[in-house]
């Protein structure tokens, strides 16, 4: 089988990336991802649903702020064009040689953007059209593209949330675009994620304004994509800063209550990512458990921020406490339904073999099919199930339930609070041992 599309393999060297098992040394193989095996009547594959970020993968080359690229991609080529076409040949070549059935996009990672508006219209729809002829020829699918609203020196003080309404066009020019890139491409989702939409300073900021225009665009936008037939689900990303200092989409919650308050609860739910989940003071669990509580749950960005770091470091998930708590959530949750897991994360900008790419993402895959395996034996044994449901089973029946069922006022609640209690454990560290014995017995 042939895992390239175009007439050069990029990644020479490295073919499909295989499942080994848990005793190989092959760096290059899978130890714990078995894409066919059977996990609580679904296969690895249909429950992971695994993307790859187009942007961290074939176009950061390692530039920080206090350096230049690290990376030299085999596929560059001086005529943008030629590059982003010699790109998505080798984005659909890393892709299928590691077995992921996905992949997201921004338009700005695919496409140049030109001279004027009417070629950024003219590049994405020319390399749509590429991008389409390697999606049927490998079977790789979009799970979603978004718009980048926030490199361009034109959004330096927002993009809908603009105080200047010819940037809140151009910004609607770009998302009906990439709409329309969508449907051509068949997305099962489409996300927003607001970089700058956001403010730095209320000394020049009318926020109410700014929330409202945010409203109103994503609404316009949810109009659009039904008429022209999206069918797939809208994503809110929420993040709580950087490189806004106030994003308005701080965290999950925020973000749900920004959907309920514009009436978007029908067509939209979030996008989750793990580092900003932490960078919003939470863990990644809980910002995940927030979106599943509200039906919100719609996809995920995977990857795991540094303990130590208040920035937003994109690393590869390793970090199979995290994955397994994630999965808890995902399986209780019945899945990801049209969601992925999508790994927007980057290699360290020292990690300069092209290998490193492969690495990165068989770690990646392996840590979430560990966390997946992990958390299917901990709901099939039922242990802390059995435990939660206990801690509230005073609400199950007599007063406890007639308070939860709002059969009771105030006045007869306090009438039964005068009353000794009785102290009852919450047995954290109990459950913490009972974890670990899950993670490694
Ligand atoms: C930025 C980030 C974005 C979104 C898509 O922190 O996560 O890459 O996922 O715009
Ligand atoms: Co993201």
């Amino acid at each position: 089988m042939n895992y390239f599309t175009g007439n050069k393999e990029y990644f020479k060297g490295i073919g499909k990336i295989e499942f080994e098992g848990k005793n190989s040394d092959n760096p290059l193989a899978f130890k714990f991802y078995d894409k066919d095996k059977m996990i609580g009547g679904k296969t690895m594959e249909e429950h992971l649903r695994f993307a790859c970020a187009y942007w961290h993968s074939f176009n950061a080359n390692g530039t920080d702020p206090f350096g230049g690229p690290t990376m030299e991609f085999p596929f560059t080529d001086s005529d943008p064009l030629k590059d982003a076409v010699n790109k998505a040949d080798a984005a659909f070549e890393f892709t299928t040689k590691m077995g992921m059935p996905y992949y997201c996009f921004h338009d700005a990672d695919v496409a140049p953007h030109g001279k004027n508006m009417n070629e950024y219209q003219k590049n994405l729809h020319d390399m749509a059209k590429e991008l389409k002829k390697r999606q049927d020829a490998t079977g790789v699918k979009l799970l979603w593209n978004t718009t980048n609203a926030f490199s361009d020196k034109v959004f330096m003080n927002g993009a809908t949330t603009n105080p200047e309404f010819d940037v809140v066009a151009r910004t609607a020019l770009q998302i009906k675009t990439c709409l329309d890139v969508n449907v051509e491409l068949g997305g099962q989702n489409y996300v927003f994620w607001g970089g700058r939409e956001g403010y730095m300073s209320l000394l020049n900021t009318d926020m109410k304004r700014e929330r409202e225009h945010l409203g109103r665009a994503l609404t316009m936008a949810r109009d659009y994509g039904r008429k022209i037939g999206f069918t797939g689900n809208f994503l809110i990303e929420p993040k709580p800063m950087e490189p806004t200092k106030h994003q308005y989409d701080y965290d999950a919650q925020s973000a749900i209550a920004f959907i309920k308050d514009f009436g978007l609860e029908k067509d939209f739910k979030c996008n989750i990512e793990a580092n900003h989940a932490t960078l919003a003071g939470h863990t990644f669990d809980h910002d995940l458990q927030v979106c599943a509580d509200n039906g919100m749950l719609g996809s995920v960005d995977a990857n795991q921020g540094d303990a130590q770091n208040g920035w937003d470091t994109d690393e590869f998930p390793s970090n199979v406490y995290e994955t397994t708590k994630a999965m808890l959530v995902i399986l209780k949750n019945g899945g990801l339904d049209k969601g992925g897991l999508n790994f927007d994360a980057k290699r360290r900008r020292n990690s300069t073999d092209n290998e490193d790419l492969f690495l990165a993402h068989i770690s990646g895959m392996d840590s979430f099919a560990l966390g997946l395996e992990i958390a299917n034996r901990i709901i099939e044994d039922g242990k802390f199930d059995s435990f939660i449901a206990d801690r509230y089973s005073s609400f199950d029946s007599g007063n406890g339930q007639l308070f939860e069922a709002g059969k009771m006022d105030l006045e007869t609640l306090a009438a039964l609070g005068n009353k000794d209690i009785k102290l009852v454990s919450g047995k954290q560290e109990y459950l913490e041992s009972l974890f670990n014995m899950y993670m490694f017995r």
